[in-house]
């Protein structure tokens, strides 16, 4: 019979087993009905003498995900779950755990507290917690190198790494794996070891197994290279240093002390706030839950460039057939080429097998021809950025496919609605813009048009989930988001540059703010030729000192085109090492010779704060505009396209931080120094500055 003991926990005694089952859907969070329901199955566990084992398990899709992230910054409410996790670790009598799904954070500490671990094969276990700047506070980082051995905790806890059941039953975190019903098989482990007279353990009674203390040295290097300007990780490393070498229970106060510091940190609510932003995001307005995507299996992607290799890439990747249209067998067999040289590095990083390469590759069609695309239910375009040639593709299109199935143009700034026109389907026309490398960055803004139906908008998100990337539902607007407001930055960028700062200066400052690389260095790396591409498009609607600031044109005209030619906006030796070249000056002082310009100091301050008030400024316009439907999708824009550092939460939670109060009275003072047209507040700005309000209210 099952007992209710709290809304969310309930006990059923199977013979001499108790099985104490959460059910806190949608993760199992330990929130506080789940503690206080675990604390009564404790208690009756210990209390009950016909009882022997009790096992902890979960309902729904995963065990327990960690402590309640919607708790955080509220106050808690006892039974804390390090109260919780002890009295497990004292139990007179042994405690199974069940695991499916995953175990993650306080739900593997709980995990680590119970003298056994069993799970189902896909199950997965991990701290995450250096995610939200925070770290394990309920024994997770003293019990698991206790179990595991220092190295293999200390990735896991420093960078969140999670481990398959596989490697779990290797390390020695799980003690069997079960194929069958975890339950069932859960109930007659518990009975085995008890018949077998199995004592209870406890990882807090175990010593660390032997290390080489040069391995923490090495791990604080590793960390701030790999996660520079983030606190959590260094101290991650401090923590498990410390476990390694205090005695258990002189350890958990200073891990609880450790992690609670954390949790008050400008980083972990910044990093929270982007879990959220994350999800929510996900969420399209208009758009209900009960809204069923279509089926994708088959996709046509029209154009074979290189965005359209990318796409094609990813959605191989993602078990999708693929038929890739191309206008020459010329621009085909290129493709093609490209395309096997990404597996191919795949390959030799070991990434990804031979058999598994060709699996992929036998899912991809090439073809000149728009027949037989009576099986596609998703077309892709991704041809040169021309209404006219874009509108050709949509009418071809239109003629080929089913008449449910979605065409989705990948334009970076092109009218979508318009192009919606040129079909007979405007209903199933939507964007999905990806970035450039499309099989890499996470990136995908997609794009409502006018008439897309709310199930094409589910279907695009859903496919941009399938192929693991980040996808954000934008409204028609040039540029969209990201690259919207990079074109303010890149703009500001320029215009300090003949001011008299230099590409060194700006990078170092923008880089040191936490971008992971400054906007010269990244010209340099993508190529000057694509550049003044992108300028040349957007030359028409660019402002008379925009048109003349064409320190761009001059590299090119020079054969300066980034690493690709050993020398841009700096030069590159042979292992494209950059350094500074008085060229580069000379090229920068004949425009402003020519211009009339005379170069004055420009200090760090204004360049950060031109480069990103006039990024937030632009924002806020597309807020405005309802380009963007909320802050928080700016934010994971940001942060998912172009580097903005998770741990400042992205652009405008940003602002908000530094307020928009300072922020307006920065963009004032830049209006009279550079122009109004560049600098005026938006109208939302001046609004949020007046009542004393943050983007986030
Ligand atoms: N608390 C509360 N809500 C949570 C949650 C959590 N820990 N994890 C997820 N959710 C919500 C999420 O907001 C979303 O809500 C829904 O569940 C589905 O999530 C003491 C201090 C478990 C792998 O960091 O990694 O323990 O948007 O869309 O892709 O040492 O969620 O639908 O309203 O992500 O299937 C450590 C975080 C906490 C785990 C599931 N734990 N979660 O992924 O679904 S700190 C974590 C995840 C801690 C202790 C410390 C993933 C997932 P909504 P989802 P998913």
């Amino acid at each position: 019979m099952t007992e209710l003991l709290t809304q969310t926990v309930s006990i059923a005694v199977h013979g001499d087993i108790l099985v104490a089952t959460t059910d806190n859907p949608p993760v199992n969070a330990l929130s506080h009905s789940v503690r206080a329901g675990l604390g009564d199955a404790i208690a009756t566990f210990e209390s009950n003498d016909s009882v022997r084992a009790m096992i902890l398990i979960c309902a729904g899709r995963t065990f327990f995900a960690g402590a309640d992230i919607r708790e955080f910054g509220k106050p808690m409410h006892d039974p804390l779950l390090g109260e919780i996790i002890a009295r497990l670790d004292g139990c007179s009598k042994p405690i199974i755990a069940a695991i499916h799904g995953t175990a993650l954070g306080g739900g593997l500490e709980v995990a680590l507290a119970c003298s056994y671990r069993v799970a189902a094969p896909a199950a997965k276990f991990g701290l995450p917690e250096v995610k939200l700047g925070i770290l394990p506070g309920a024994g997770g980082s003293l019990r698991l190198p206790r179990l595991i051995g220092v190295e293999a905790a200390l990735s896991m806890i420093s960078e969140g790494r999670q481990v398959s059941a596989a490697e779990a039953i290797r390390n020695g975190l799980i003690d069997a794996i079960f194929e069958g019903d975890l339950k069932d098989e859960a109930i007659g482990f518990a009975r085995r070891i008890i018949d077998a007279g199995a004592h209870i353990r406890r990882a807090s009674d175990l010593f660390i197994p032997s290390y080489d203390p040069a391995l923490f040295e090495a791990a604080r290097a590793s960390m701030r290279k790999k996660f520079r300007g983030f606190v959590a990780p260094q101290k991650a490393v401090d923590l498990v240093e410390m476990a390694a070498r205090m005695p258990f229970a002189e350890a958990c106060e200073p891990e609880y002390a450790t992690c609670k510091e954390l949790l008050g940190s400008p980083q972990s609510k910044a990093l929270r706030h982007m879990f959220v932003a994350e999800r929510e995001a996900l969420k399209i307005g208009g758009v209900s839950t009960d809204v069923v995507p279509r089926d994708v299996r088959k996709v046509a992607v029209v154009g074979p460039g290189t965005m359209g290799r990318g796409i094609t890439v990813c959605l191989l990747d993602a078990g999708l057939s693929v038929v890739l249209i191309g206008l020459s067998d010329e621009g085909l067999s290129k493709a093609q080429n490209a395309i096997a040289k990404i597996y191919d590095s795949a390959l030799k990083r070991g990434s990804l097998s031979a058999d598994e390469m060709e699996r992929r590759l036998s899912r991809l069609t090439l073809t000149q021809s728009y027949n037989g695309l009576a099986d596609v239910d998703l077309a892709i375009e991704a041809v040169t950025e021309d209404i006219a040639v874009k509108a050709e593709v949509f009418r071809k299109l239109d003629n080929a496919l089913r008449d449910d199935a979605i065409v989705a143009t990948n334009t970076s700034f092109l009218d979508i609605d318009e192009l919606a026109r040129a079909s007979r389907r405007p209903q199933n026309v939507a964007g999905m813009h990806f970035f450039n490398p499309a099989h890499v960055m996470k990136l995908v803004e997609n794009v409502r048009a006018s008439h897309s139906t709310p199930d094409v908008l589910a279907t695009i998100t859903t496919l941009a989930r399938k192929l693991g990337k980040m996808p954000v539902m934008v409204g028609r607007s040039e540029g969209f988001v990201a690259n919207r407001m990079l074109s303010k930055r890149t703009r500001e960028a320029q215009f300090l540059l003949e001011e008299g700062a230099t590409p060194a200066q700006i990078d170092r400052v923008l880089s040191g703010f936490g971008f992971p690389i400054g906007p010269f260095a990244l010209a340099d790396l993508a190529g000057m030729d694509i550049m003044a591409a992108a300028r040349a498009t957007r030359l028409p609607r660019m402002s008379e000192r925009e048109k003349r600031c064409n320190i761009v044109d001059r590299l090119v005209a020079a054969g300066r085109l980034g690493q690709k030619t050993g020398a841009g906006y700096y030069r590159y030796d042979a292992k494209r090492t950059a350094s500074l070249d008085p060229e580069v000056d000379a090229i920068i002082e004949s425009h402003r010779r020519d211009n009339g310009i005379v170069a004055r100091v420009i200090t760090d301050e204004e360049i950060l704060e031109r480069c990103l008030y006039a990024m937030i400024n632009e924002a806020a316009k597309i807020l405005e505009e309802g380009a963007a439907a909320r802050p928080g999708d700016i934010d994971v824009i940001w942060t998912n396209g172009f580097g903005f550092p998770t741990y400042l939460g992205g652009p405008m939670f940003h602002a908000d931080r530094i307020g928009v109060r300072t922020i307006k009275a920065a963009l004032d003072h830049y209006s009279t120094l550079v122009g109004r047209e560049y600098f005026q507040p938006t109208a939302l700005i001046e609004r949020l500055a007046t009542e004393g309000k943050g983007f986030y209210g």
